[in-house]
């Protein structure tokens, strides 16, 4: 684009008078809105859960669950302090819930996606269904569904919660109701989703309304079992190793309408080839340990090492590269999907200078 126009005494003054009519001179604006390409203010980030679990605990011993309402940690960017978001578009925080605890039941039209890591059996019910939760797992709650939680085990129970917060701020739509009462009542065993929706099967005759996947838990064990019998077929995407997409076994499409879920596996000593998208992604490590160089536009490149249960971000348009230094498998989140449908999304794959579209 053109050089920036000259400021002059009689422009700024011009500005100045059109400024209290509530106009602005778009030829000032120009070079800020419409960018040659990304120029985000989100930061490669990383959260080591040995640092995050001691100061989760003392939030623990800090409040209760109940008054909390849900006692979370914000994985708050540090290019967007005070904005409690990980990327532009999306939240992700740590929440804690103790043994005996419940976080009460409520609703809100931001949809949730829980990545369990920490702890083994307490339960999120979402819609009168009861979802117990293992480490691994990927749980949903759709937008406007009633949801709480509770622990009635013996141990502290950790989840990575990923939230479209920033999305429904964009457009201005939320709507949030407490329930009346801890918990909502309980109409279907626990299960029951995955029994009828998850198994490659869906009822005879079920037609579903809403647009996130009527399964509420994905279990950890089948894209693990996935992604270990496809390894021995050596296909590996040079960008990624092996990656799925959690989808809607009613669509196809994505799990949820906002926010694309993934996993992927890396074998030990692989190193990726420089991949860049458009969606901002938070990746929690599940097995394995590894390194991600982060290039950012102006060429910057920050190194994030991770292991187990680390939590770290690629910002949009930040070209990366993974090197597993152990078989690693890494869960991911974006707001890809809501890009694919608005026609925004790109990716670039090497190391080619471009665009990403011809
Ligand atoms: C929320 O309702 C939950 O239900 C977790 O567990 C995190 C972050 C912001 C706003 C609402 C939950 C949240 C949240």
């Amino acid at each position: 684009m053109e050089a920036q126009p000259a400021q002059t005494p009689e422009r700024a003054a011009y500005y100045k008078r059109i400024d209290s009519r509530n106009l602005a001179p778009l030829w000032e604006r120009l070079r800020g809105i419409v960018l040659k390409e990304p120029q985000p203010q989100t930061l490669p980030a990383l959260w080591r859960y040995d640092d995050v679990r001691p100061m989760l605990m003392e939030a623990g011993s800090l409040i209760t669950a109940a008054e909390a309402e849900r006692r979370v940690l914000v994985l708050e960017n540090p290019g967007h302090k005070g904005q409690s978001r990980v990327t532009n578009s999306l939240f992700a925080g740590m929440q804690l819930i103790l043994p005996g605890e419940i976080a009460p039941a409520h609703r809100h039209t931001q949809s949730a996606l829980r990545f369990v890591i920490e702890g083994s059996g307490a339960f999120t019910a979402v819609d009168g269904e009861k979802t117990i939760m293992e480490p691994g797992d990927f749980i949903i709650t759709p937008s406007w569904t009633w949801h709480d939680h509770g622990n009635q085990t013996e141990r502290p129970m950790v989840w990575l919660d990923g939230l479209d917060i920033p999305i429904v701020g964009l457009f201005n739509t939320t709507f949030a109701e407490q329930y009346p009462h801890k918990a909502q009542p309980i109409g279907r065993p626990p299960g029951d989703s995955l029994a009828r929706y998850g198994s490659g099967m869906l009822p005879l005759g079920f037609e579903h309304k809403a647009l996130t996947s009527p399964i509420f838990r994905y279990p950890y064990a089948r894209p693990r079992e996935s992604l270990e019998k496809m390894r021995r077929v050596e296909e590996w995407d040079p960008c990624h190793g092996l990656k799925l997409r959690f989808v809607n076994p009613v669509d196809g499409g994505y799990a949820m309408p906002t926010i694309g879920t993934f996993m992927q596996l890396m074998p030990k000593g692989m190193t990726t080839a420089p991949y860049r998208s458009t969606d901002a992604t938070v990746f929690s490590a599940i097995e394995g340990h590894g390194r991600t160089t982060v290039t950012g536009i102006d060429g910057e490149s920050v190194v994030l090492e991770w292991g187990p249960r680390d939590v770290f971000v690629v910002p949009t348009w930040h070209s990366h590269q993974h090197e597993a230094a152990a078989d690693a498998v890494l869960f991911s989140f974006s707001d890809r999907p809501v890009q694919e449908k608005l026609g925004l999304w790109r990716e670039m794959r090497g190391n080619t200078a471009g665009n990403g579209r011809a």
